[in-house]
């Protein structure tokens, strides 16, 4: 497969290094300059452009987070007057206010560039018809796989999410090649053409499904490459970083090359902040190197994976990470067990006549001990007409693995078809209803 930015994507690694910190020692002093923020942090860890001389000093310089962020919102984190600033985006918490990304020109064309090696990556070309189902607006995906795929060449189609039915048809008339959305919203589209008597594999084009934006497992994976019949990557991208554009598979599925010699990764213990050598579970935490209008420092991504700098046979020379595996702050503690959303997933996906369809429920009445219930629909064929026999012995069979995987008794519930609440972006899988 032809990678974008051969001399980019294939440097040898000693010298991509040597990039690396050439580019971190240009970048210090502007911030130091123009954020008051980053001198502040500068000056309280005495750190300078001239003591960073190998990327092992990098461990010297402070860490950024969402609460710097919020500290100095909307826009406190810029180098650059607004005047400069050509483009807002921002991502919504669950709480408060959102995140806020700012680009200069320079910023959106280096987003374009990284978007275009995104999509060339999944084999993407001037060929291709993209409809990308991503939202458009504040949330980075859809504009930012519209660069991508404009620069590449191909013909996008900007449908954004929503109206479900509309977009199997247009899918269809326009003949779309690949498909872009979360991976919760390309099941519903599947299963929307479904409904429609509508056979999408034989009557859709579409070979290759980029999807990202939120946790799924490798059995998800499988689910929806099974259902639509399409090839399907990962990317892995967040506003304060840029979006989208940050990582992404290669035809060899073995993890997502991130874009180094822009966006410089490390691992690092949640706990202690210590880096962790190659190939360790940590905190993902990001540089960026030559953004203009927001550039972070050491910015702490709270999701957990691994960084893998073997060679990869695509030719690409850049570090892999390996599929999120979950947020330092998503586990629930459930009666004093620590519970992963993505680790029930992987449980319940493994079961037959299981759909992907699943919401997970914590409580606690007054004084009582928490509950934690999974909710998850059952193959349809289960209910048409109802078989209670099997539904009873799958309930009981969920139960089971739930209770070995987790170490503590979850109350399944089995739903009929469509009865969990489909999401057109980013899927919501736990209900935490506790006031703790
Ligand atoms: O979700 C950017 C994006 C758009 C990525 C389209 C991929 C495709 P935010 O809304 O700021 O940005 O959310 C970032 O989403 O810290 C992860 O927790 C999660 N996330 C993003 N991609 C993946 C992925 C966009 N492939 C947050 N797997 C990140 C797991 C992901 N989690």
């Amino acid at each position: 497969m032809p990678i974008w930015n051969p001399e980019c994507e294939t440097l040898p690694r000693e010298q991509m290094g040597q990039l690396q910190v050439q580019r971190l020692q240009e970048l210090l002093p502007r911030l130091a300059a123009c954020v008051p923020l980053y001198r502040q942090k500068f000056a309280q860890a005495n750190v300078s452009a001239d003591r960073i001389k190998s990327l092992d000093d990098l461990r010297q310089l402070p860490f950024t987070d969402k609460r710097d962020l919020r500290d100095v919102y909307p826009f406190g984190m810029f180098t650059v007057p607004l005047e400069q600033v050509v483009r807002i985006h921002a991502s919504s918490g669950t709480t408060g206010k959102p995140t806020v990304g700012g680009y200069t020109r320079a910023d959106v064309a280096l987003w374009a560039e990284c978007m275009a090696r995104t999509v060339a990556s999944a084999g993407v070309t001037s060929r291709d018809v993209i409809h990308n189902a991503y939202g458009y607006g504040l949330f980075t995906g859809g504009l930012g796989f519209h660069l991508g795929a404009e620069l590449v060449g191909a013909t996008v189609v900007p449908i954004s999410g929503g109206l479900t039915r509309r977009q199997v048809m247009l899918m269809e008339d326009f003949g779309a090649t690949v498909l872009t959305c979360t991976p919760s919203y390309a099941l519903v589209i599947g299963e929307e053409a479904a409904d429609m008597g509508v056979d999408f594999k034989r009557r859709m084009k579409v070979r290759v499904g980029i999807f990202g934006a939120e946790p799924w497992s490798e059995r998800m994976r499988l689910e929806i490459e099974a259902k639509l019949g399409l090839e399907a990557f990962d990317i892995y991208g967040l506003t304060e970083v840029i979006g989208p554009g940050v990582a992404v598979e290669c035809e060899q599925h073995n993890g997502m090359h991130i874009n180094e010699d822009h966006f410089l990764a490390e691992i690092i213990d949640p706990d202690s902040g210590e880096p962790l050598p190659a190939g360790e579970e940590g905190e993902l935490v990001f540089t960026t190197l030559t953004k203009e209008a927001m550039p972070v420092i050491r910015y702490r991504t709270r999701d957990r994976t691994r960084l893998h700098p073997e060679p990869c046979a695509c030719g690409r020379t850049t570090v892999r990470m390996d599929k999120v595996l979950g947020r330092t702050d998503d586990m629930l503690i459930v009666r004093g067990a620590n519970i992963f959303p993505q680790l029930i997933e992987k449980t319940l996906l493994s079961i037959e006549d299981i759909e992907p369809h699943y919401q997970i429920v914590v409580d606690r009445a007054k004084d009582q001990l928490d509950t934690l219930e999974v909710w998850v629909e059952a193959a349809p064929h289960l209910f048409q007409p109802i078989d209670t026999r099997r539904l009873d012995a799958l309930q009981n069979r969920v139960s089971v693995e739930l209770a070995q995987t987790l170490g503590i008794t979850a109350s399944v519930k089995l739903m009929g078809p469509k009865s969990i609440q489909r999401s057109e972006g980013k899927a919501k899988r736990v209900i935490d209803k506790r006031e703790l």
